[in-house]
């Protein structure tokens, strides 16, 4: 009914209310006010709500657990059925959603609508895989019996997830969340509600029985109250090492299976073969499509020296070529970064960097001083470092490439390798030694030959190593070892004569 919209009863008609949805009900919360404004104009009100309290957690968790043994048992073309229609409504709303998608976050709108199609891309895989095998079967060494592996759902699993992706990232957790059984509690970064409850409400619209998916939006003392609320059974995070470490330590006291995707420091190498009109057009969406807020982003750029000062030279004209405006103005190819507090982070570890023996900034690292560019701009940043630098090793997650030269590949390697972080890296040779030296020696998650760090097709797996990653990984059939629980089954009948 129109009484249960989320966002029935907006404030005009350019703002909208969130609401939570709590037991198949979308309900107001009665937390603290939450005000979610455009990044680009952050005057302009996208929507607001009251967050969720412990009060609606403890009501969703409960209804959780009461759907899940009836979901479970729900024929698997049945919850597949559901994830298909959903991604339907999802591309007959890409256009709009993907608007709100810019809005809300301050992507390009080409990126918000290419997102929320990628989302419903997500869903149909996973519809599709709910059709696969669901176990395996293995000889026994005792005559008369056979060994079953089966795949069982996990139970109620609570998806903690980002502001970067507000509808691919939550798409892949819960899309194989709910294709293998499980009941779902939904925590979105609250700079992101509308496009949660957009998501949230394809999922009911396609036909989601109440209580298997609940959403809340709250703070970060919410989400550590569900990470260890004794209701959830795994936790799958999306988000910041450090956020990702803490959460990590809670479960382990809980010895709660989790999944923890995180940060990133991903090197672009550019070797001395490379085609470098590609390689520039590679690292500069690398780094600076989203404004640089992936975890896959490209943040470190090896280039070979024989090739340094040419290739430099070419991607710092179109780095300074960029443009840079509102994110739904036709053209604009960056827009801002998802809020003032993080503009003036990144902003300050610019200029600390810039302050620092052996940096040189080679094109941005100064904020906009003009009126139109208030909202959260950032100039798209290259700074070349000639030794050692924080600037190395930090995620700022925002638009700053960090360069360092190399004099040959085992160099290159090293520097790509260097710190905490192993998401992705991606190399630009036609040399076939060096592509063999790279997939043996860097250690990452994910490796691109001749293409940039970011992107993630659904079949496959992602995640990272290091402190990128941490429990099984996302995507593809991977996504089942940490949303299914296997059962190893002895059978075997009984020794009484066949009739
Ligand atoms: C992509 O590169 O398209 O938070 C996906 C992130 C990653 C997903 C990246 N988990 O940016």
């Amino acid at each position: 009914s129109t009484d249960d919209s989320p966002t029935a009863g907006g404030v005009s008609p350019s703002v909208r209310t969130f609401r939570h949805l709590v037991a198949g009900r979308w309900r107001e919360g009665d937390g603290a006010e939450l005000v979610d404004v455009n990044p680009a104009r952050p005057r302009e009100t996208v929507a607001v709500g009251r967050l969720a309290t412990e009060h609606d957690l403890d009501r969703a968790v409960a209804a959780a657990r009461d759907a899940f043994p009836r979901w479970a048992a729900t024929p698997h073309h049945a919850r597949g059925a559901i994830l298909d229609r959903a991604a339907g409504i999802l591309d007959a709303h890409a256009e709009p959603w993907g608007e709100e998608l810019s809005r809300e976050e301050g992507k390009t709108r080409p990126e918000g609508i290419g997102e929320v199609r990628r989302a419903a891309e997500i869903l149909r895989y996973y519809a599709a895989e709910s059709s696969r095998p669901v176990g395996e079967v293995f000889a026994s060494p005792r005559p008369g019996e056979q060994i079953q592996v089966v795949h069982r759902p996990v139970g109620v699993v609570a998806v903690v997830t980002p502001f970067n992706f507000p509808v691919a990232i939550p798409a892949w957790k819960i899309a194989p969340a709910l294709g293998y059984g499980n009941t779902v509690l939904w925590k979105p970064a609250s700079a992101v509600p509308l496009l949660a409850v957009r998501l949230a409400e394809a999922l009911v619209q396609a036909g989601l029985p109440e209580g298997v998916l609940s959403l809340l939006i709250g703070d970060g003392v919410l989400g550590g109250r569900l990470v260890g609320h004794r209701g959830v059974d795994a936790v799958t995070f999306t988000g910041s090492t450090s956020v990702g470490r803490g959460l990590i330590a809670d479960c382990g006291r809980l010895a709660r299976p989790v999944q923890a995707e995180m940060g990133g420091k991903n090197a672009a190498v550019v070797l001395a073969d490379a085609d470098l009109e590609l390689a520039a057009s590679e690292v500069l969406a690398g780094a600076f499509r989203s404004a640089g807020q992936k975890c896959t982003a490209t943040s470190r750029l090896v280039v070979a020296e024989p090739v340094a000062d040419e290739f430099l030279t070419l991607l710092t004209k179109r780095v300074g070529a960029l443009r840079v405006g509102d994110p739904l103005a036709e053209g604009t190819e960056m827009g801002p970064v998802i809020s003032l507090q993080a503009r003036d982070g990144i902003q300050r570890a610019v200029d600390a960097a810039a302050g620092r023996p052996g940096t040189d900034i080679l094109t941005g690292g100064r904020p906009y001083d003009d009126d139109r560019m208030a909202g959260a701009f950032l100039p798209p940043t290259v700074i070349e470092l000639t030794g050692q630098d924080p600037l190395w090793r930090e995620e700022l997650f925002g638009p700053v490439l960090a360069v360092r030269r190399a004099a040959d590949l085992n160099e290159a390697l090293n520097l790509a390798d260097d710190g905490d972080f192993g998401l992705s890296a991606a190399v630009f040779t036609d040399d076939l030694r060096a592509v063999t030296t790279a997939v043996e020696r860097l250690d990452v998650g994910v490796l691109h030959i001749n293409s940039e760090t970011a992107g993630a097709d659904p079949h496959v797996p992602f995640g990272g190593a290091k402190q990128s990653g941490y429990g099984p990984k996302e995507q593809g059939r991977a996504a089942r070892d940490f949303f299914a629980r296997t059962k190893t089954v002895y059978l075997r009948g009984s020794s009484r004569q066949a009739q």
